[in-house]
């Protein structure tokens, strides 16, 4: 454990410091922040009725739109001249989110990707092999700040030249491997038709996130590049990847709520549901000093899971991410997330962890084709009967997820690869005039 006082406290203890640090944030917000200070006074609430943690739920929330609205410096809590270091989420889908950095805030980032990096028992004798994205995007600094702040051996390769990472890897002897799931397999593929054996690298842990996986991935990665896989969640609004992660029990990730305080939420009403109960994720940074949130809705779906883990850590943990509140499909009436349909692809024999799903629309109806690749083997057996696999994989999707769905096989590497995060869901209800 990298930080034992705050990763294993009392629960008394840690709700007594999540209040004082709610109760100073909330003061400061209010008198620094006019956003803050507008959204409270319309909800008729001042610092003076937050007491306990609880009374959180007294407090607005904040969204992506709200976000976007003071575009770029509007959430704004210190002196621009106090900012070391800005990141932006992409913003395919509009202007992108702003974290602006204090000096501190560097500093809180390495420590909780410190303790994310030892999660995977990754010490100072580690190379760590650095896939993620360097610049604006969280996922490369993110990483190189807690390697760094850990003094493991940190290789800066970014994302891309797959070939040149192969040969990094095995040069150097990376033993952790930090990247998308999605690129991992990338990797793996690569490394096959170049006849590198994952068995003869180093690689001992792999800490992959970014996008959603399931379970279904995590085996196919960890067979592919022999390697234990754990999952690691963040966003750019809080902090960049270290807000939760997975530690070698691999079930749930742990948040780190001493910093940054997890609610679930329901996404209709608002209301903050009990312990287990599933929800989005509304997340408050206790302790940023650039750009604190308040009452975050990550729109990102999950539990909480209080129970004790056995790794000893009693911070509470979520299970991994069950779907995003605008990623959920409805299919004539019936709800369902890409990661389901994944999670029943995966079981599929005959067909490859690459695939993508195309919603359309025709008058008030949405239809999905799941495309899947199948493998070099059923691709050049002589008398493949591809229409009864595509038929039996319906089926199955059908009797899973009650969802009539139509599968395609591809030919094998036929679906765009991704170094970063891979696009899943091909959207094409816009360009007909549906959704809005
Ligand atoms: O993706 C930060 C990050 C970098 C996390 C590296 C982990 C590793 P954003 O680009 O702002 O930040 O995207 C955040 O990505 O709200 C989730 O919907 C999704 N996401 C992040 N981690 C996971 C994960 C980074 N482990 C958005 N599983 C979040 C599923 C994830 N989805």
């Amino acid at each position: 454990m990298w930080n034992s006082k705050h990763e294993s406290m009392g629960r008394e203890e840690l709700t007594h410091l999540q209040q004082e640090r709610l109760i100073a944030l909330v003061e400061k917000l209010y008198s620094r922040v006019p956003f803050y200070k507008k959204r409270m006074d319309e909800k008729g609430v001042t610092p003076k009725d937050i007491k306990t943690i609880t009374d959180i739920a007294k407090l607005p929330f904040t969204t992506k739109q709200d976000m976007r609205e003071v575009y770029p410096y509007g959430l704004l809590a210190t002196d621009i001249n106090e900012i070391v270091e800005i990141h932006t989420s992409s913003g395919t889908t509009g202007k992108p989110v702003v974290g602006a950095y204090t000096r501190n805030d560097i500093e809180l980032w390495s420590e909780v990707m410190a303790r994310t990096l030892a999660m995977g028992e990754t010490t100072k004798e580690d190379t760590v092999h650095n896939g993620y994205g360097y610049g604006l995007f969280t996922g490369g600094l993110g990483v190189h700040y807690g390697a760094r702040k850990i003094g493991a051996n940190l290789i800066p390769i970014s994302g891309g030249n797959t070939k040149r990472q192969l040969m990094v890897m095995q040069d150097f002897k990376s033993t952790v491997l930090t990247c998308t799931p999605s690129y991992s397999l990338l990797m793996a593929e690569v490394a096959k038709e170049e006849g590198i054996d994952f068995d003869k690298l180093s690689l001992r842990v792999g800490l992959f996130g970014a996008e959603p996986w399931g379970e279904g991935m995590r085996r196919e990665i960890e067979d592919k590049l022999k390697l234990k896989a754990l999952d690691i969640y963040g966003l750019t609004e809080i902090i960049g990847p270290g807000v939760a992660s997975e530690c070698m029990q691999q079930n749930g990730l742990h948040i780190f709520e001493d910093v940054f305080y997890p609610e679930i939420i329901d996404p209709e009403t608002g209301e903050v549901l009990p312990h287990g109960e599933k929800g989005e994720l509304v997340i408050t940074t206790l302790t940023r000093e650039g750009t604190p949130v308040l009452r975050y809705r990550t729109r990102d779906i999950t539990y909480l899971m209080p129970e004790q883990c056995a790794c000893g850590r009693t911070i509470i943990r979520m299970h991994r991410l069950l779907g995003r509140t605008d990623d959920m499909l409805i299919i004539r009436g019936v709800n369902v997330f890409p990661s389901q349909i994944e999670e029943v692809l995966m079981k599929i024999e005959g067909t490859e962890p690459h695939y993508q799903i195309v919603v359309q629309r025709h008058g008030q109806l949405d239809s999905i084709e799941v495309q899947v690749e199948m493998t070099e083997k059923l691709f050049s057996d002589e008398i493949k009967d591809l229409s009864s696999t595509e038929k039996n994989i319906e089926a199955e999707i059908y009797s899973t997820l009650n969802v009539h769905s139509k599968v395609k096989l591809v030919e094998p590497k036929s679906i765009p690869r991704s170094e970063g995060k891979a696009k899943r869901v091909i959207d094409k209800r816009n360009i007909q005039g549906g959704r809005s």
